[in-house]
């Protein structure tokens, strides 16, 4: 009985043959996690290199398109990191995975594929912009990681095909010796090489800035920032608060991994169209005139009614004392200012020295050392421009030029060269779709900001009909924003909540919608919510 045998034989061979893949998959992203895992060990033993995974990573922060980036923003907030993060790790992973599945019956073609991520690590590695090192040394870890992975791929490989009877593929079929021990025995080595690479990146990967940070003791400032005005804050659930806690205040940046930038051997270079090249110290900002003053930082990518936005008391060197002593040559507009991660950005030079401005060189927040994510030892805060265009966090240089004569990161990527932040509200309750009693008093309430130029007035208004002048809090200085609240007593329904300001120079916002790309985001904020 032909039709009834012929199939039989078959399913033993089918799962032979799916095993004998899936083996090959295992072998692949083992051989992956285990090279990974070297080189994470040697990145972090290593003083200013960068792993291969991680330098892939910030290659994609760089060569992000300017819509997915925007995208990734409004969708995924300060999840963008993780995202994009676990996009390469998930990337690598297919294609290890795949490439050994394939290994299994043509392992060159798997080395292949291995040595061409290797290499693709090496190239993004040598030329990571947050790596400081020499190119030999930053070479290392992604040599290991090729070394490491081809070998353990190799092992685990060779394992599926011995036996095979000589002169003959063994196609998708485990040979007949296929050692199972010996192989489970190799990949629990593989798995041990990761497991060990990741400890030791545990133990020497943290960061020295923390630890000196802690020991740091903030001067008293030459002036202090007076008392926040009693009638500042507003005394409504669920507003923001008038000045954002450190934990709270939103991050923007494009370094994957927090910059290390240690006190101990700090320089802060000043060259360029200058007199006098100035170098300095961290000790040495500390003891120069320090002011402290209470500025709101806003992010070019915040869409109208967005979170990156927030408000605190800042610590530092007037910039302008510094361009005063280096004496600024003629002919120069702009700053062009450098960090540790090599991100450079475009100040004009009269927002730096204008002395009704007091842009600083940051080195205390709210009170404290900056935080590592704000830019530990020292950042810029420059009060009316955009963060992209002023507030380089873990700066190192400041180069007195000319805009004609460069370009900062962000204005290659399409975003302007100069920007003023645009005046903005937002709505912070009630929030979209609450539910609120028809009939009772609901508060609406929110900030509002025009930095340098201050808020005069807020407005509400409901279903498009009569704006209303809403409350302020007492204004603190031009350069913070004001809460504002407005009692509304709902009839019952779905109603839409629409809020503008108006600066201090008369100018309101405007209805129209503007993208975030080239200077900033413009409309008006609104909720829709439901009186029940
Ligand atoms: N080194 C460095 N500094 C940077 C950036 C960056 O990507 N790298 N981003 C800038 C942008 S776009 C903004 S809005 C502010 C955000 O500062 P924060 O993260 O402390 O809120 O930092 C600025 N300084
Ligand atoms: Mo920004």
């Amino acid at each position: 009985m032909p039709s009834a045998a012929a199939p039989c034989p078959r399913e033993p061979t089918t799962r032979v043959r799916r095993s004998a893949r899936a083996l090959g998959a295992v072998a692949g992203l083992l051989s992956a996690v285990a090279g990974a895992g070297v080189s994470e060990a040697l990145a972090a033993v290593l003083h200013g290199v960068t792993s291969p995974l991680l330098a892939v990573g910030n290659r994609a922060v760089d060569l992000t398109p300017r819509p997915v980036k925007e995208w990734a923003v409004e969708t995924l907030g300060s999840h963008d990191k993780p995202a994009l993060v676990a996009g390469v790790l998930v990337t690598v992973a297919v294609v290890t995975a795949v490439a050994g599945a394939v290994g299994a019956r043509r392992p060159r073609l798997a080395l292949a594929v291995f040595v061409g991520l290797g290499a693709a690590g090496a190239a993004a590695a040598v030329t990571d912009r947050s790596a400081t090192a020499g190119p030999l040394l930053r070479l290392l870890p992604a040599l290991s990681l090729l070394l490491v992975a081809a070998t353990v791929l190799h092992v685990l490989l060779a394992r599926l095909r011995r036996d095979a009877p000589p002169g003959r593929l063994p196609g998708d079929d485990l040979p007949a010796g296929f050692d199972r021990r010996g192989f489970l025995r190799a990949a629990l080595a593989a798995g041990a090489v990761a497991a060990a690479g990741g400890a030791v990146r545990e133990v020497y990967g943290g960061s020295a800035a923390a630890g000196e940070r802690a020991g740091v003791r903030l001067p008293v400032p030459a002036t202090a920032a007076p008392a926040v005005p009693a009638g500042a804050r507003l005394a409504v659930p669920g507003i923001s608060p008038y000045l954002t806690p450190n934990r709270d205040f939103y991050r923007v940046d494009t370094a994957l991994k927090v910059p290390d930038v240690p006190i101990d051997g700090y320089r802060l270079r000043i060259h360029g169209m200058v007199d006098h090249e100035l170098e300095l110290g961290y000790q040495d900002l500390l003891d120069r005139r320090l002011l402290e003053r209470r500025i709101t930082l806003t992010c070019v990518s915040n869409p109208v009614g967005g979170e990156y936005v927030g408000n605190a008391s800042w610590l530092g060197v007037p910039v302008r004392d510094l361009l005063r002593e280096a004496g600024v040559r003629p002919g120069a507009d702009a700053v062009r200012s450098t960090s540790a991660d090599d991100m450079t950005i475009g100040t004009p030079l009269h927002a730096l020295d204008d002395p009704d401005r007091d842009a600083l060189l940051a080195i205390g927040m709210n009170g404290v050392p900056l935080p590592l994510k704000h830019g530990f030892p020292v950042r810029m805060v420059v009060p009316g421009l955009y963060g992209f265009v002023s507030a380089t966090k873990w700066l190192v240089d400041l180069e007195v030029t000319r805009f004609a004569d460069f370009r900062a990161y962000w204005t290659t990527r399409g975003y302007a060269a100069e920007a003023p932040i645009k005046t903005a509200s937002r709505i912070d309750v009630p929030r979209s779709f609450a539910r609120v009693p028809a009939g009772g008093e609901v508060p609406v309430a929110g900030v509002a900001w025009a930095q340098d130029r201050g808020i005069e007035s807020v407005q509400v208004r409901v279903d498009g009909g009569p704006w209303q002048r809403a409350e302020l809090g007492t204004a603190d200085n031009a350069d913070t924003w004001r809460q504002w609240q407005w009692r509304w007593r709902p009839t019952a329904g779905n109603h839409t909540l629409e809020v503008r300001a108006t600066d201090a120079t008369g100018h309101t916002q405007t209805a129209r919608r503007a993208p975030i790309a080239p200077d900033g985001s413009t409309g008006w904020d609104s909720v829709n919510v439901t009186a029940v």
